[in-house]
């Protein structure tokens, strides 16, 4: 069990971009989510994602928010695409996208989903027509998606809390938490994924069998909308080249002192899942 702490980033220092680097060598993340009760989800995780450093962003969600998002976050490209009964993305869609996200770095798909019952066919359709190599990032609802993926070349890596966690094992919430670290590395294998375990201390699993734990960060992070946060911050790292292992630990990281930052200067409780993203460049320049 590896803590997570100053010595081991230190140690593991995120790749510096070269100085005649432009935004392609930085990755293109691509975001699939929000629907009309959440549109603001995709929103904070593809802003994470651009403060995390990634070059460029697509944010793909049902039609009727496609402008309001572009509005909100106009350094985004937004793709708008056809919604099922049940408020979710249409498999259809799915095949419309692939050829418009050709050469895609990270896909993070599921903040802010409506519709779990379309919400794996939408994302297996998509698989379908993308490379093996793009790695793919499950939250929220998509992680219904999870078990139907399978082992893919480019990874996959997922960011359940703990009652997710709980409904892709088959068990209850008390199990998950009673042995959180064992929970991750199950999972990990069983799904052939990457596990970040989310909690007031967080599980990161690998698959080979190594373990990290983080504990830090405050009870202000367990606020509407950071999990979509600091699913965008890893998809944004990843997009960047950082493998999936290494995005895992530091966004972890990052976000918990992110939040560390905002109680210093404004109080414990009551910032925002929104400001946590700004604090990003800074803390990731400082190192950790
Ligand atoms: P309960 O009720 O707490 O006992 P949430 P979420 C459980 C989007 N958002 N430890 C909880 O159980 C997200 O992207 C959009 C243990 C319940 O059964 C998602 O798509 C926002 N258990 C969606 O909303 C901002 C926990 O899990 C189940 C737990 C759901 O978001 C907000 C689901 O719980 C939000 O991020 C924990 N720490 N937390 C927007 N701006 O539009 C929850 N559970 O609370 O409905 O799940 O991850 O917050
Ligand atoms: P979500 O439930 O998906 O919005 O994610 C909540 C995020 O806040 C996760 O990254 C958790 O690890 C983090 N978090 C929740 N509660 C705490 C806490 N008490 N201390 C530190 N981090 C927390
Ligand atoms: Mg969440």
């Amino acid at each position: 069990l590896i803590p997570v702490d100053d010595d081991l980033l230190r140690g593991w220092p995120l790749a510096k971009p070269s100085p005649q680097g432009d935004k392609e060598e930085r990755g293109r993340t691509v975001v699939v989510g929000g629907s009309a009760e959440i549109p603001g989800a995709a929103l904070l995780a593809g802003t994470a994602a651009l403060r995390a450093g990634a070059g460029k962003l697509t944010v793909v969600t049902v039609q009727r928010m496609a402008l309001a998002m572009a509005m909100a976050l106009p350094e985004a490209r937004v793709i708008g695409l056809p919604e099922t009964a049940g408020g979710g993305l249409d498999a259809s869609g799915a095949q419309l996208l692939a050829p418009m996200v050709p050469h895609t770095n990270a896909l993070l798909y599921g903040p802010g989903l409506q519709d779990e019952a379309a919400a794996p066919m939408f994302v297996q359709t998509l698989l379908q027509h993308l490379p093996p190599t793009l790695p793919l990032l499950l939250d929220a609802l998509g992680l219904c998606a999870a078990p139907h993926v399978g082992q893919r070349e480019g990874g996959l890596l997922i960011t359940p809390h703990a009652g997710e966690m709980a409904k892709l094992c088959g068990e209850s919430k008390a199990d998950v938490q009673s042995d959180p670290a064992q929970c991750a590395m199950d999972t990990a294998q069983r799904l052939h994924a990457v596990v970040v375990l989310k909690g007031a201390t967080t599980h990161i699993a690998v698959p080979d069998g190594r373990l990290w734990r983080h504990e830090g960060g405050n009870p202000g992070l367990a606020t509407s909308g950071s999990g979509d946060i600091l699913a965008g911050l890893i998809a944004g790292l990843v997009a960047r080249g950082t493998p999936l292992e290494q995005a895992a630990v530091w966004g972890v990281a990052l976000h918990a002192r992110a939040g560390e930052q905002l109680a210093a200067r404004m109080g414990g409780l009551g910032f925002l899942a929104r400001e946590l993203s700004a604090e990003i460049p800074h803390l990731m320049d400082t190192g950790t």
